[in-house]
């Protein structure tokens, strides 16, 4: 079966996480993703966090799946002249350097449209046009500037990043939505474009409904669907909800049976009001579907610490898995917090290919995650990441380069 994105041609300069996940998921959706690499070095997390000597690390075989790895110096004259004929024989470049690094290379967007009018430059950044635009970031720092971490954490504690890399591999995910965009909008223009995903606005686009109550809390000086309502305090700018959901259903992480030893024996309750007959006559609070305390959301929200202390008096007769069967049979929406070793075995992940095992020449069997997007006409197939350089010679031979000159390439270390 033929593939969403067969034909594009992806010039993948992406290193690290965000960039990587980006030009992975387009790979999965059927792009020939060539990714160029320092001659003799590498991608940095080839080396990074390894867990075997010697072996590409987890880090970088789970984010460069299904693409070819060339090595190539493009600060070298005769790298440089080989990078042209890539440009030339590809739709999209990819890059998420420090900013400034292409340009310095030679290859600014005005010199990319005169070898190629179609090419789309595509890059993540820390941040975009402003005060930080020339400065480097990783997952963390974008978690800070972009909102989510002065939102994350309980009232009393400090600000908290998240284990969800939404700096890297969310930015990562916009960046492909605009590629795929600009492929479409070129199909009518016949021009390239550049594309910017900025880490900063991809976490602030995540903690959208943070920015939503900044202005409630603005115009009404209080939000009741905060754990701070109604005896603690609110300050001028959102304060952190620890694990509230702070939306139009109240919600809560609440222990389960065994939390004393597991430290992933918790579940997640939503009282949604459609079902709050159902959730008091599960815990056993009948009085309260009729009581005029309880019986309505409005009335609920001074008493959701009691609610939820209820239902947690519930919740701890039961393992997580017991206390879900039992709510999802009334149709009440919850769920446990799972840990990885729990996903990495999850038997419905696997047959979803959400979760796979890949084999890789070096390392042998790994696991990791699959492509989360399913496309009916587009299936994906994990292929394990290319070694370092493993296609150099196979996509110079496609560019038309003789042998002669893939040896000479090779003789003075530009490949
Ligand atoms: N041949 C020759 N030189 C190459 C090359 C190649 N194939 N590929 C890269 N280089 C050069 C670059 O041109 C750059 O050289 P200059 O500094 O002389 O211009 C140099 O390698 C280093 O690139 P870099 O500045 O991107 O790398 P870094 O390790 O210093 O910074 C990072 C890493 C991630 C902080 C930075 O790239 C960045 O801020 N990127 C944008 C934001 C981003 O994506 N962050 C997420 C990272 S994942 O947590």
């Amino acid at each position: 079966m033929g593939k969403a994105l067969d034909g594009v041609r992806i010039l993948d300069f992406t290193h690290v996480q965000s960039g990587p996940t980006c030009t992975q998921l387009l790979a999965w959706f059927g792009a020939d993703v060539i990714k160029v690499e320092k001659a003799g070095a590498g991608d940095v997390t080839r080396e990074q966090l390894r867990d075997i000597p010697g072996v590409d690390s987890l880090y970088f075989t789970m984010l460069n799946h299904n693409k070819r790895s060339i090595t190539l110096d493009t600060k070298h004259p005769r790298g440089k002249a080989v990078l042209e004929r890539l440009i030339k024989s590809c739709d999209v470049l990819v890059e998420n350097f420090a900013p400034g690094a292409l340009d310095r290379m030679g290859f600014t967007w005005e010199r990319i449209q005169a070898l190629n009018p179609r090419m789309i430059v595509a890059s993540v950044k820390g941040f975009g046009p402003g005060p930080y635009e020339d400065c480097k970031v990783y997952e963390n720092v974008a978690q800070c500037a972009g909102g989510a971490a002065s939102t994350t954490g309980f009232d009393d504690g400090p600000p908290l990043v998240t284990g969800a890399q939404i700096g890297d591999s969310g930015t990562g995910l916009h960046l492909a939505l605009g590629i795929v965009c600009a492929l479409y909008q070129r199909n009518a223009t016949g021009r390239g474009q550049k594309v910017l995903a900025a880490m900063q606005d991809g976490v602030l686009n995540l903690c959208r409904v943070k920015l939503r109550d900044q202005q409630r809390l603005a115009r009404t000086g209080v939000m009741k669907e905060y754990p701070q309502y109604p005896n603690g305090k609110f300050g001028s700018a959102v304060p952190r909800a620890a694990n509230a959901s702070g939306g139009g259903q109240p919600g809560s992480i609440v222990k389960c049976k065994g939390w004393e030893t597991d430290p992933n024996a918790y579940l997640y309750f939503i009282t949604q009001a459609p079902v709050w007959k159902e959730i008091c006559h599960v815990i056993g609070r009948e009085a309260w579907i009729t009581d005029p305390a309880y019986a309505t959301p409005d009335a609920r929200l001074p008493r959701l610490k009691e609610v939820f202390q209820a239902i947690e008096a519930w919740t701890m007769t039961k393992t997580k898995f017991e206390a879900m069967a039992e709510l999802n049979a009334h149709d009440i929406p919850c769920g446990p917090i799972l840990s990885m070793e729990e996903l990495a075995a999850e038997p419905s992940l696997r047959a979803t290919g959400t979760v796979v095992e890949v084999d890789h020449p070096t390392r042998g069997k790994y696991l990791s995650v699959g492509n989360p997007i399913k496309l009916s006409d587009s299936p994906t197939e994990v292929k394990r990441s290319p070694l370092l350089g493993e296609h150099t010679r196979e996509v110079l031979a496609e560019l038309g380069l003789a042998d002669a000159d893939i040896e000479a390439l090779s003789a003075e270390k530009v490949i």
